[in-house]
């Protein structure tokens, strides 16, 4: 072979040899194989040699091409393999390593939504009662929104809800927006046998808007149905999911004679503030107040029949609450709009740490 044939196999051999990158590579494989690499000028330049030499000059160069290519071909597969051996050692991580609260992009840069931090406390609190957490779609039939809970096609609580109604469906009936989460323990009791403890958290919808309510809340209600449940078990139940939930051991707790279509009897709820301050908790001198804070009472043995439960053997209670309200209580939000605004700086301010997981007596 001629020597500027073995100069080329050589330089381009050391040339590989030193290439350290992909980039460094390339650029041999192109000042080689490329439109003017060297290879392919001599190639080129094969015209030029006396017919007598060009065949074998020819064929010589052919050779040299494929040994160049596979050469070059071989270099790019161990610089591939090398790059991905270096870029796993240096992104090797430790996954057992606890999490570092403030690493770039980590948890030190998101926060939870104050909903969903309350939802997380209220799972934590009635979990340690023995409660589950149980949901249902957004969209109901009205007889699980209404007719099961004791409210027929005429009562005026139909009304009271502000529902949304939805197109009719091949029944000819209109599906609403759930008004409460009510439908959740219907469901509930339709679907399996009591013992029942379930909590109830979720998206409500009332076609209603103003400082103090939005189209679009969120409510949390529970049930208890077992054997021999009194008002006694209830009120137990209350005070203590009350006074863990806003961090207040003392705080005053008042039950008030009130009326649901769904429970018999019904009570309202009011826990003690200050009236002057807005505290919550036992306050000093005439400053005294009750807030209303939630509903509640002996589920009804109508709704009890109508889920298919037989009242004679089973009793149970019922509550209900709305989230933002005991969330803004809670924390001292003084508007609800916000919860839904996305604006990144009350997010920032009122954003849980998802590294602290709720406490079963959240302070205030
Ligand atoms: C079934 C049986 C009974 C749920 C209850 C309340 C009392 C109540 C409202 C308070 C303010 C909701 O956020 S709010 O609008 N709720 O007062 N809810 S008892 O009773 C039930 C539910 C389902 C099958």
């Amino acid at each position: 072979m001629s020597d500027d044939l073995d100069a080329l196999r050589g330089e381009t051999a050391e040339a590989l040899a030193a290439a350290a990158d992909l980039r460094a590579w390339d650029a041999v494989r192109v000042g080689t194989l490329g439109k003017s690499g060297r290879l392919t000028g001599l190639l080129k330049g094969l015209g030029a040699v006396p017919a007598e030499e060009r065949r074998e000059r020819g064929a010589a160069l052919n050779r040299l091409k494929a040994e160049l290519e596979a050469a070059i071909e071989a270099r790019r597969v161990s610089l591939e393999g090398a790059a991905l051996e270096a870029r796993l050692a240096s992104e090797r991580m430790d996954v057992s390593l606890p999490p570092r609260p403030h690493a770039p992009g980590g948890a030190g840069e998101g926060g939870i939504h104050p909903i969903s931090r309350t939802i997380e406390e209220l799972t934590a609190i009635f979990g340690a009662m023995g409660f589950r957490v149980a949901e249902g779609p957004d969209i109901e039939s009205d007889w699980l929104n209404f007719s099961a809970l004791n409210i027929p096609e005429h009562h005026p609580a139909r009304q009271d809800h502000d529902t949304f109604y939805l197109p009719a469906g091949a029944d000819g009936r209109r599906p609403v927006l759930r008004t409460h989460t009510s439908p959740v323990q219907a469901r509930t009791m339709l679907g399996q046998e009591p013992p029942i403890r379930v909590i109830c958290p979720g998206r409500t919808w009332r076609a209603d808007h103003d400082a103090t309510h939005s189209p679009m809340f969120h409510q949390v209600e529970g049930l208890v149905i077992d054997r021999g449940i009194t008002l006694g078990h209830l009120k137990g139940c209350i005070i203590d999911f009350l006074r863990a939930f806003f961090g207040i051991g003392d705080l005053p707790v008042r039950f008030r004679a009130s009326y649901f279509p769904f429970t018999e009897p019904s009570m309202e709820v009011d826990i003690g503030w200050n009236r002057k301050t807005g505290e919550l908790g036992k306050a000093k001198g005439g400053e005294n107040d009750w807030l209303e804070i939630l509903g509640s009472g002996m589920v009804h043995p109508r709704v009890l029949a109508n889920c298919g439960i037989d009242a004679r053997e089973w009793q149970g209670f019922a509550f209900g609450m709305g989230i933002e309200r005991i969330t803004m209580l809670k924390h001292g939000m003084p508007d609800l709009r916000p919860f839904y605004e996305s604006d990144l700086r009350w997010l920032r301010h009122w954003a849980a740490d998802p590294l602290a997981p709720p406490s079963l007596t959240e302070g205030v």
